[in-house]
């Protein structure tokens, strides 16, 4: 394999022209993304789910924490983690996916969160029903909105806030969404919102709220930073654009063969060999995958496995003859409403709800 790969240092022959800026690879080693291979687990170890976490990880006392339920209710509630536990215990495995993943492949890149395609994951979540808290609590009729407050504080565009997202109560109201006290089976571990987060299935994960503090019922929509400012489609920084909301349809793959050390190309043996991956759309399901080893010139139908939970993905396969050359693998998604990825992605000012086709390179020999 000598020769063929860039090597480290000076004279790799990388392109320098692409260059991340410091504070891009200083927020990408805080908020790490899943290694690619591990879309081979249904249910992502805790250790290889993404992470991010606008601010810092809150220091959280437990004998100190607990959950305000209020605003326009008839009975507020303060509640206690074991109170918070007796509660009827739901589980689920919603698929959960940042809305900036893909943001460093658009080009120009927007400058934030550097994401390639490894900001999502699939975790079981345990806890208690938002809908019966919210029933218990009793909203008044003038609530229109839940909003849900973290204990995590910082400035984002000069704006010191806490991390906070609202729901309309018609979604805040769905059955599945969850207060989750546990991850896999054990408490939440601090980077995931312990000791109590929120977890709403089919929408990009900004609206999971971690380290929840209070949860309000309030009259109007909340027009905090990260619901009007950030989380936009838009198209420059004067344009509002629409809120960014559910997971578009996307399929990505478990990288095949060798990895190159440095620039991550694959190098595979000739003959058959299963490409497998994952697929995922939002509230709906996936109806279609199709894979093409030829950069998209031609597609063929995968076959697609079952959903380890409503709303997560589903697993994909396809047997290659692969011949020796290079080649360009490539995966594209039909989700049950017939919205189908992108070819190339269509810009947006903040880098969000990018869908495109996954292409990966590889040396067959
Ligand atoms: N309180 C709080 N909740 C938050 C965030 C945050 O910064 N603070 N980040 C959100 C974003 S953008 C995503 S993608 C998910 C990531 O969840 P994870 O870090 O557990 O994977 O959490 C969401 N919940
Ligand atoms: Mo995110």
């Amino acid at each position: 394999m000598t020769g063929r790969f860039p090597a480290v240092g000076d004279g790799s022959g990388l392109e320098r022209g692409d260059r991340f800026h410091k504070e891009e690879i200083q927020l990408a080693l805080r908020n790490r993304g899943i290694p690619l291979e591990g879309l081979r687990y249904p249910i992502t170890p805790t250790g290889m789910h993404y992470l991010l976490t606008h601010f810092d990880i809150p220091a959280v006392d437990i004998a100190n924490w607990s959950l305000t339920v209020g605003g326009l209710v008839s009975t507020p509630m303060t509640l206690q983690l074991d109170e918070i536990k007796k509660r009827p215990v739901r589980t689920i495995a919603p698929t959960m996916e940042c809305a900036g993943n893909g943001r460093a492949l658009m080009s120009p890149r927007p400058i934030s969160q550097p994401w390639m395609l490894e900001a999502v994951s699939t975790a079981e979540w345990t806890g208690a029903s938002l809908r019966e808290l919210l029933a218990e609590a009793g909203l008044s009729i003038e609530a229109v909105e839940i909003l849900f407050t973290g204990l995590d504080r910082g400035i984002q565009g000069d704006e010191l806030q806490y991390y906070q997202r609202s729901l309309s109560l018609s979604e805040a109201n769905r059955e599945e969404i969850l207060l989750a006290y546990e991850m896999n089976g054990l408490p939440l571990q601090p980077q995931h919102g312990y000791p109590l987060r929120l977890v709403v299935p089919g929408w990009y994960g900004m609206t999971s709220v971690k380290w929840l503090d209070r949860i309000e019922a309030i009259d109007k929509p909340f027009d905090g930073y990260q619901m009007t400012k950030s989380y936009r489609y838009s198209q420059n920084a004067d344009d509002q654009g629409e809120q960014v909301t559910l997971m578009k349809v996307r399929s990505l793959m478990v990288p095949p063969g060798l990895p190159d050390f440095l620039t991550r190309i694959r190098v595979v043996k000739a003959g058959q060999i299963r490409l497998v991956g994952r697929a995922w759309a939002g509230l709906s399901d996936v109806a279609r995958v199709k894979v093409s080893t030829n950069g998209g010139s031609a597609w063929s139908d995968a076959s697609l496995g079952e959903r380890p939970s409503p709303f997560a993905w589903r697993e994909w396969w396809f047997d290659w003859q692969a011949i020796p050359g290079e080649h360009v693998l490539c995966v594209r998604a039909t989700d049950t409403d017939g919205n189908t990825q992108p070819l190339s992605q269509p810009l947006n000012f903040l880098g969000m709800g990018n869908n495109a086709v996954q292409r990966l390179f590889v040396t067959v020999e």
